[in-house]
């Protein structure tokens, strides 16, 4: 009857949402451990935090709904990417395409798409480098490889970013023109802090790298 199929489609949901969360899990336990071991490795640490989420059901079915795609389970699961969210922010440039190639570079991680908002930033000055991978998570009775989108930014992108969204939020996506240019401007200027950052750091580097040198030579001189 219809409260038994209105209960069985409630099971189906319910499970569908439980592989997304144990993918997140996967994907955090994977960058905590990155995390935990560069700074005992390297004594330098570049990721600053992780945060993670999963999509709501109303936002999952709006994106279905506004790109025009079923409104089936497995349509929403081939189509919709990023129900199972990850952001890693860290502190360079330089960190995001280190970090983007250490999970690469794990053999159960499929990479299926990079957007690089980082080198071609969308035209409100939004960036990011956005990972679309995919990861088997084992259950009792099967394996389902299950998409999760990774987002990776420095502070200053991710300072931007929060505000962004708050007031694309609040305005329902339609900011003011003159709002919107400050943000792009903004935008601009968190790049330039980017930049600023990481030559300082280069140049830091580098000098630990020449002092490390010298300390390595057998005498001095
Ligand atoms: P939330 O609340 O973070 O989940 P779409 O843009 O979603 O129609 P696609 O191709 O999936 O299509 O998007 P894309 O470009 O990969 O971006 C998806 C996510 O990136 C967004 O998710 C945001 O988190 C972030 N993002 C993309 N563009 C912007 C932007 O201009 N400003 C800000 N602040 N964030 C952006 P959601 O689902 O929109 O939001």
């Amino acid at each position: 009857n219809e409260l038994d199929s209105l209960k069985n489609l409630k099971d189906s949901f319910v499970r569908f949402m439980m592989t997304y969360k144990f993918a997140l899990e996967e994907v955090n336990t994977k960058i905590n451990i990155l995390k935990q071991e560069f700074q005992y490795a390297d004594d330098y640490n570049p990721i600053e935090h992780i945060t993670s989420r999963l999509k709501s059901p109303e936002s999952i079915i709006n994106k279905a709904y506004r790109k025009g795609f079923d409104l089936t389970l497995s349509s929403i699961k081939e189509n919709i990417r990023d129900i199972a969210g990850v952001r890693i922010t860290c502190s360079f440039i330089s960190d995001i395409y280190k970090i983007s190639r250490m999970l690469q570079n794990q053999k159960d991680i499929k990479l299926i798409e990079v957007k690089d908002y980082v080198k071609n930033p969308k035209p409100n000055g939004y960036r990011s480098l956005h990972l679309i991978i995919q990861i088997p998570v084992f259950m009792s009775n099967r394996v389902n490889d299950v998409y999760v989108e990774v987002q990776i930014r420095t502070i200053a992108m991710d300072f931007w970013s929060s505000l962004e969204h708050k007031i694309y939020y609040k305005y329902s996506g339609e900011i003011p023109k003159e709002l919107k240019e400050e943000l792009t401007e903004a935008a601009f200027s968190a790049l330039k802090l980017d930049e600023k950052m990481e030559n300082i750091h280069d140049q830091v580097n580098k000098i630990k790298k020449h002092s490390q040198f010298e300390q390595s030579l057998p005498f001095d001189g």
